[in-house]
């Protein structure tokens, strides 16, 4: 019910503002700090974890009965299902070649999904501090102010975000190469970004900076928390095909209107991944 849905969202929020403390810290250490490449990769999966940790603890005491899906619990070989009962889906640093080479453009992203379905968005960005946030069918905040998206419907009018994420397959290269070329020659759009996290390009469609975000590869944690927020502000989610958006299937199609979405899912050549969290 909606009182609970309250309270998760604030002991949730509580949470992530302290481990956007750790962000933080770990963000302003000097640049003295320069080590080896895998060392600053130790380093940060120490910040990662140590956010993963805090968020899943706190929650875990508040709500017992509560699962949890993490990026970092994840790539410890945790198995991971997506079940009908409440799951908090965690990513404690979205962004993180960004983190590394110390662009601010980074997001602890804290979603919480009930029979399967995002309610509950923190998308927080302690550098910069704006805190995006949503709870299904109360609209979207950023530090508390109203968001929304853009009404742009066509490509020669919009800025669209496209990202080539950590897989770099020939098949996939060659989609991204081929879908920039026709998205940004042959109907002329207006401007190209990426920022280099799946939950700001998220969160930047959501308040309207860009029209329209798309990337494959991608996984629950980096955009179940922003997709709660896209929503309330009035975004079109879909597979990137055209398809019903699906969660779980490691892909994104956001824009702020239904015609955009439309005309860059038919610009766009998909790839195709193994859905995730299943038995
Ligand atoms: C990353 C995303 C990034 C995307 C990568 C990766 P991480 O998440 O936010 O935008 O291109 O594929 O998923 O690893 O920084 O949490």
């Amino acid at each position: 019910s909606s009182p609970d849905l309250d309270k998760f969202f604030q002991v949730a929020l509580e949470l992530t503002r302290k481990g956007g403390q750790l962000v933080r810290t770990a963000f302003d250490q000097p640049a003295s700090i320069v080590l080896t490449k895998s060392s600053d990769t130790d380093l940060v999966t120490e910040t990662d974890q140590a956010v993963e940790k805090l968020l899943i603890a706190g929650l875990g005491k508040a709500f017992p009965d509560h699962k949890f899906i993490g990026e970092e619990s994840a790539a410890a070989g945790q198995k991971y299902t997506l079940t009908d009962a409440p799951t908090w889906i965690i990513d404690p640093i979205d962004g993180t070649t960004n983190f590394v080479h110390r662009i601010p453009l980074v997001a602890i992203c804290v979603g919480l999904t009930i029979n399967k379905e995002p309610v509950v968005g923190i998308v927080y960005n302690p550098i910069t501090n704006e805190c995006f946030s949503a709870i299904k069918g109360r609209g979207a905040f950023k530090n508390g102010f109203p968001i929304h998206v853009s009404s742009t419907e066509d490509l020669p009018k919009a800025v669209f975000v496209s990202q080539l994420g950590s897989i770099r397959t020939p098949d996939i290269v060659k989609g991204f190469i081929d879908s920039f070329k026709s998205a940004m020659v042959d109907k002329n759009a207006h401007g190209h970004r990426a920022f280099g996290s799946a939950a700001i390009n998220m969160v930047y469609v959501a308040q309207g900076s860009i029209d329209a975000y798309i990337e494959y590869g991608l996984h629950s944690w980096d955009i179940a928390a922003a997709v709660v927020i896209c929503r309330e502000a009035g975004a079109t989610l879909l597979d990137p095909t055209g398809a019903a958006f699906d969660l779980m299937s490691r892909k994104v199609l956001v824009a702020g209107t239904e015609k955009l979405a439309r005309e860059i899912s038919g610009v766009f050549t998909h790839t195709d991944f193994e859905r995730e969290g299943e038995e």
